[in-house]
């Protein structure tokens, strides 16, 4: 056998969860991962432990995400020790190889798959988790929902970052903005990821998603590309949406963009603090508190473990 293609299994799994003990001959490694999903959001997790850099790189995080040629993801989460105090430390990679900064169901997928990687299945547990976005602290109930502090959202228009005329404040809230032949208003939010909020009387009529979402996502005027959330207020406490995902498309949900359109219908008097949101893969609670934190509340499912080589 060749020795260069075999990654020691140095550990039993635990419970579905396979553990990657450490890196051998790169060029031909056996990956072990789980996928988990939130709300049909879909990702390949890693443990990641055994180094500090991503055990498998951009490009081939791509390859792993392809649906026809892979094991089809959204997006690979690579589980991290924790760095600046927090428990562990997560990063992320979209389908296109960029990464984002942060990921409100992949953090909810993280927190099972850590409390399975620590054998902790089924206890209520509450994690600190550090990302590109800063510190997000998830609670694991017994029943298996998770809760999200996600904390405060950035209004700086600027800081979103977006190009786009500010109010007094410095915000970016229902600004007018021509996209695909139709005009359009805008409300900015970064959830540590920039998000563009439009709301439309419809969701299935009167505008074309795939035309319309792409050309959202580059626009010149969010120099970091967009998340862009299209949304249908169905009453005060209930809003529905769909969601065009930079560096991943359309996708079933999106946990930071739910977050980013709850502040946006708030900021423009659409709704109460706390509503239910649905996604095309179904609902999430989403509240933003007086003082300002937005807490997060949803599912996150293991669907099946493996290995797979990566070249
Ligand atoms: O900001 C981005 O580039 C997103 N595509 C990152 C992923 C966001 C996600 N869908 C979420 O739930 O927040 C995972």
């Amino acid at each position: 056998m060749d020795k260069s293609l075999v990654v020691i299994r140095e550990k039993q799994p635990v419970g579905q969860i396979w553990q990657n003990e450490r890196q051998v001959a790169p060029e031909t490694r056996i990956v072990h991962f789980s996928k988990y999903h939130g709300l049909g959001n879909d990702f390949v997790l890693i443990d990641n432990r055994s180094q500090t850099e991503p055990l498998v790189t951009p490009e081939q995080a791509v390859k792993l995400c392809d649906r026809n040629f892979g094991i089809g993801a959204d997006g690979v989460i690579f589980a991290l020790l924790g760095e600046e105090g927090c428990d562990w430390t997560m990063r992320i990679y979209n389908s296109d190889s960029s990464e984002p900064e942060m990921c409100g169901n992949g953090i909810r997928c993280m927190a099972q798959f850590v409390s399975a990687l620590e054998g902790r299945q089924g206890e209520e547990r509450t994690f600190s988790i550090h990302t590109l976005a800063g510190r997000i602290v998830p609670t694991v109930f017994a029943n298996g929902a998770i809760r999200v502090n996600m904390g405060k959202p950035e209004l700086n228009g600027p800081k979103v970052p977006t190009t786009l005329p500010v109010d007094k404040d410095g915000h970016v809230i229902n600004t007018p903005l021509s996209v695909g032949g139709q005009d359009w208003q805008v409300t900015c939010i970064s959830m540590g990821n920039p998000h563009a909020v439009v709301f439309v009387d419809h969701l299935e009529k009167g505008w074309d998603f795939d035309v319309v979402g792409p050309l959202f996502e580059c626009h010149m005027v969010f120099p970091k590309k967009t998340n862009t959330e299209f949304v249908q207020v169905m009453s005060r406490t209930h809003l529905k949406m769909k969601v065009w995902e930079r560096g991943s498309g359309p996708t079933l949900a999106c946990g930071t963009g739910a977050c980013a359109l709850l502040v946006a219908a708030v900021l423009t008097g659409r709704a109460e603090r706390k509503c239910t949101v649905t996604l095309p893969g179904g609902d999430l609670l989403v509240e933003w508190t007086e003082e300002g934190t937005v807490f997060m509340t949803g599912p996150a499912q293991h669907v099946f473990s493996g290995e797979t080589r990566v070249a």
